[in-house]
């Protein structure tokens, strides 16, 4: 029996203890120094470094609670599948999400490499800087990532087993709620709305009866359509940076889910960035960001007619171009669709952006009315939008306005 035989909600003492326990190049270490860095909603961050080596590791915990708020009873499984998501990633795109060096079930925990000169992408883009390599990177996590565990790629057997392992219910009900939901009802109560925009959410949200069914087919694509092992939170708090390299975290609300549910939210979160960056007017960076819209989009269709090419193994995907092509439209489309729900739900949803909240109080009014009109157009279009260009001329077109 060690003090890790019994799981508990560790400190910063005891977690210099478990890492000293096990973690086998911190077994000789006899000068750690450990700080909890999270700043997610849900789980508590460590890093714990060996001040004589310089070597360090990062160890997350799960509690049975959520760190935003205690009204969120949730199961510690979220660190299994946060785990088993990120060797998932790491075997098809290593370089593109940090190493695991262990799982431990009793005590909730992983411990992953330490990203440390990277950043939150949000915290960088806040401060307008650019990543000329962010959408030539993400395209490649998705591409790589996605395609190859839908029923196109993997023996359906097999990937029924998958399903059933990442079955994440507890979390899937937060987005379902969150995203899906409350926007458009405010039934629990919990929606945040700026007094002033009342009257417009009124408007464009909870009295917009032709919004509230294009929602409510989003929402029910997300209950039930097992596409692919998604990352589940693909906005840009989940993902590290550096002018070099991208690392995307935090798959905790892996599922398998519809693709366009991870496109949709990383478009959805470099509009956020577009938008704070319109009303600092910082030019520059608003076109960097319309080109990575661009960009992303482009070259993850590129990409995954290529992972397609290479892995389909399904019969008719293997041989029929068309199909292809049908399945992708809908990919896409779904794309549309969720990068408007998830722009709406952080305008106006428990879990708000900080792009958007943090502007000065007259800006931050006119940016959420922005957003909003934004992702309305993206639902309620979703079909026509297809390409790059097709995401941003809506960006454009509501600028003007
Ligand atoms: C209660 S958790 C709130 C939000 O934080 C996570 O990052 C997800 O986006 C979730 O919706
Ligand atoms: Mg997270």
């Amino acid at each position: 029996m060690t003090l890790f035989s019994t799981y508990f909600l560790m400190d910063t003492e005891e977690i210099k203890s478990y890492v000293k326990e096990n973690i086998s190049f911190m077994h000789q270490a006899s000068n750690l120094e450990a700080s909890e860095i999270g700043d997610g909603n849900l789980n508590y961050v460590f890093r714990v470094k060996d001040v004589d080596s310089g070597k360090s590791v990062i160890i997350k915990q799960a509690g049975h609670t959520a760190r935003i708020s205690d009204d969120f009873k949730l199961s510690t499984d979220r660190i299994r599948i946060e785990t088993r998501a990120l060797q998932h990633a790491f075997d098809r795109t290593p370089a593109l999400v940090p190493e695991i060096y262990l799982f431990d079930e009793v005590m909730s925990c992983c411990a992953m490499e330490d990203l440390g000169d990277f950043t939150i992408m949000r915290t960088s883009l806040m401060e307008h800087q650019i990543f000329p390599l962010f959408a030539e990177h993400i395209s490649t996590y998705m591409a790589e990532n996605l395609l190859p565990s839908t029923d196109i790629v993997m023996e359906h057997k097999e990937k029924k087993a998958a399903v059933q392992s990442f079955i994440n219910p507890e979390l899937c009900e937060i987005s379902e709620d969150l995203v899906f939901t409350e926007p458009y009802f405010n039934q629990n109560n919990r929606n945040i709305i700026q007094h002033e925009n009342a009257q417009f959410i009124q408007e464009h949200l909870y009295d917009n009866e032709p919004l509230k069914l294009e929602v409510a087919k989003l929402k029910y694509l997300f209950l039930t359509k097992a596409q692919s092992l998604l990352h589940g939170d693909l906005h840009t708090g989940s993902i590290f940076i550096t002018e070099k390299d991208t690392k995307v975290i935090d798959p905790e609300f892996a599922f398998y889910g519809p693709i366009g549910y991870d496109v949709g939210n990383v478009i959805a979160n470099l509009s956020f960035s577009w938008v704070n960056g319109l009303a600092h007017h910082q030019v520059e960076f608003t076109t960097w960001i319309e080109d990575t819209i661009r960009d992303t989009i482009d070259l993850f269709q590129v990409k995954f007619k290529e992972v397609w090419k290479r892995e389909a193994r399904e019969l008719f995907a293997a041989t029929s171009p068309s199909f292809m092509q049908f399945y992708l439209h809908d990919v896409l489309s779904d794309s549309a669709g969720m990068a408007g729900l998830e722009m709406n739900r952080r305008i106006v949803g428990l879990a708000q952006v900080k792009d958007i909240s943090e502007l000065d109080h007259d800006k931050r009014i006119q940016a959420e009315k922005l957003c909003i009109r934004i992702a309305n157009r993206l639902i309620i279009e979703r079909d026509q939008i297809q390409t790059g260009d097709d995401f941003v001329r809506i960006l454009h077109d509501l600028k003007e306005d």
